[in-house]
């Protein structure tokens, strides 16, 4: 492509040039997304994207407008989760793009892939630091909180740039992956030909990564000479997609499974050999361990200590990312590859004659978990008012049970573990939740991104600190008239609403307002608002709004002194050694 053929706006075009036919920096980008299947994008407009979006939207992409970049953020990166593509997220420059960096590190954190578009201010100006409107370098800043960063500077590299983005962010282990768009770059104009000639479809953007055989049969000795095996499914492998072959894999293992979080659903939680009520016991008693998608990180305790009984486990892992391997315990038999490869040829390598794992262990394993699961069932069916977590989870769970391929979106912290164990999930990548960093505020931006994703309806449950940070995209719920339900678990507060300021007349530092009526936000924006005081009215606002598919905030009244400090993981928090004043 030669330099002359591209022309800022602002240059006056011969007469000869006005012959032929032109494109420019706005239209390039438009058609590139395209190109490659990228038609939804969830954004907030401004200097200088607005008329991208609006040139973007007259041209077929979904362009969904957010009151806030960080919700539009996490829209994006659940559609990389969902759907196997890079959720795209457009922002404004400087502070529009730092809204926006929260989610893309969040994505990068969580291996979910997504390119965050950020337009930026003058490179001339920025560099010298002269104050630009909106000025900062965001690819420097950018840089080391995500997979990859990019920034394209000609017209004519639009192709290219985008190219980059999208295998960045699919291949290998997924990411984020930052493109910065000069305020310059939209405006250039260059012969349309040439420009369609410089854009590039990516072809096989997320390869294949098939295992060494080797990997294989060490992977499969060592499964075969467990006396105690265990699977865990991470989120990696409901990303993978590899549904059938999964299930297949652990069938025919017989060993019982653990579903981390949002790996809930690939085999439904009421399978027969699921082990989530029996958690504590199968990770002290394993002797092998094989992990699928799943990192070994603070969630499942770093793979040692008391929590997996102190003794030395054997650790089977697939995952795509070679160096994930003896991150924090020695990895006996690593397969390094991706999922939907691997699982398949440990499925082709076990053949017909596979042993299935001792009934001694599996039938122990089922007696701790029945035991478990009839403790919790009597909690679960109390109808008291204010409602207890049990209580109003209680019909959540048979409402989901009922409604299996609704999406549910969760965050909090009682709300999110209690909901985690309560709540059983029968379909894959159906629960959505705060992920590996444990970040309050993906609510709202994961409900509305899988319901625009997926087309099916949502249900949110929500602590009403955590829904607190997305709050206000109940309005883009209802402008978009979008099938979602929110339910807010509201106690008064962070984790309770019975702490005490023993300082002052200040609110402690955990209260809110008491008695708040959440439901009343979601009428003011021409949504269905309920005030549920019992599991009873609880059930039949959440069944009305499911049923109608309408936008419905449901403000559930919980016992403000129903919750534990930060639900199931308080021994986090660091404790004073002195007398507290
Ligand atoms: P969880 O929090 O559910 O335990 P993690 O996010 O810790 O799950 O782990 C997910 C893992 O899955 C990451 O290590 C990532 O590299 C891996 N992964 C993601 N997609 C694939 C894939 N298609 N094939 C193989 N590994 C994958
Ligand atoms: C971005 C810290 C973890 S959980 C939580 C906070 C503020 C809210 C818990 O209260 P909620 O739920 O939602 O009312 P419940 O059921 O216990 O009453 N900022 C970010 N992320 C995190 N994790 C925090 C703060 C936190």
């Amino acid at each position: 492509m030669a330099e002359t053929a591209v022309k800022t706006k602002a240059e006056p075009t011969t007469a000869a040039e006005e012959e032929r036919e032109l494109t420019d920096g706005f239209n390039l980008i438009i058609d590139a997304l395209k190109l490659n299947g990228l038609t939804t994008m969830y954004g907030v407009p401004g200097i200088p994207i607005t008329d991208f979006g609006r040139m973007a939207q007259a041209a077929g992409i979904r362009v969904l407008s957010f009151r806030h970049e960080q919700s539009a953020g996490y829209a994006a990166a659940i559609a990389g989760f969902l759907t196997q593509k890079p959720g795209v997220c457009l922002t404004v420059s400087a502070p529009g793009f730092l809204n926006g960096l929260t989610a893309l590190a969040h994505a990068t954190t969580n291996c979910f892939p997504m390119i965050l578009i950020s337009g930026s201010s003058e490179r001339e100006i920025v560099d010298l630091q002269q104050g630009d409107y909106e000025e900062m370098d965001q690819l420097a800043i950018a840089k080391p909180l995500c997979k990859a960063a990019f920034r394209v500077l000609h017209a004519q590299d639009i192709g290219i740039g985008l190219a980059r983005a999208i295998r960045a962010a699919v291949s290998g282990r997924p990411g984020g992956v930052y493109l910065d768009l000069p305020a310059k770059l939209f405006g250039q104009v260059m012969d349309a030909e040439a420009g369609r000639n410089s854009l590039v479809k990516v072809i096989d953007a997320a390869p294949a990564q098939i295992p060494a055989p080797d990997a294989i049969k060490r992977a499969l000795d060592v499964l075969k000479s467990a006396k105690k095996p265990l699977i865990i499914l991470g989120k990696g492998a409901a990303y993978a997609q590899a549904d059938d072959d999964i299930r297949k894999l652990v069938e025919k293992s017989g060993a019982p499974f653990l579903p981390m979080s949002m790996g809930k659903g690939l085999l439904p939680d009421t399978h027969p050999q699921c082990a989530g009520a029996a958690r504590s016991t199968v990770l002290k008693e394993s002797d092998v361990v094989l992990l699928i998608g799943a990192r070994l990180n603070w969630l499942l305790s770093h793979g040692k200590g008391k929590a997996w009984g102190e003794g030395r486990k054997k650790f089977i892992q697939i995952d795509i990312e070679p160096r994930e391997m003896d991150s924090n315990v020695e990895i006996v038999a690593p397969v390094v590859g991706d999922i939907a490869s691997s699982v398949a040829a440990l499925l082709d390598a076990m053949g017909s004659k596979w042993a299935a794992a001792p009934a001694e262990w599996t039938s122990a394993v089922n007696k701790k978990r029945e035991e478990n699961v009839a403790k919790m069932a009597p909690r679960l069916m109390n109808n008291n008012s204010p409602m207890d977590y049990h209580g109003a989870l209680g019909v959540l769970r048979t409402i989901v049970k009922e409604r299996p391929d609704a999406i549910f979106v969760n965050e909090g912290a009682n709300t999110l573990d209690l909901a985690r164990g309560i709540i059983d999930i029968y379909q894959p990548r159906k629960r959505l939740d705060v992920g590996t960093w444990g970040v309050m505020g993906i609510g709202m931006g994961y409900a509305i991104g899988a319901a625009v994703e997926t087309g099916k309806p949502v249900l949110a449950v929500e602590g009403d600190s955590a829904f607190g940070f997305s709050g206000m995209e109940i309005e883009t719920i209802c402008r978009y008239q979008l099938p979602i339900c929110i339910v807010i678990f509201n106690n008064d507060g962070v984790y309770r609403g019975t702490d005490v300021n023993t300082g002052g007349d200040d609110p402690a530092v955990t209260m809110f307002v008491k008695g708040s009526r959440y439901d009343k936000m979601m009428e003011a924006f021409g949504g269905v608002g309920f005030n549920a005081t019992s599991p009873d009215e609880l059930k039949r606002a959440v069944n009305t709004a499911m049923d109608s598919g309408k936008p419905t905030l449901i403000n559930a009244v919980i016992d403000p002194a129903a919750g534990s400090e930060s639900g199931r993981i308080g021994n986090l928090n660091p404790q004073s050694k002195l007398k507290k004043k």
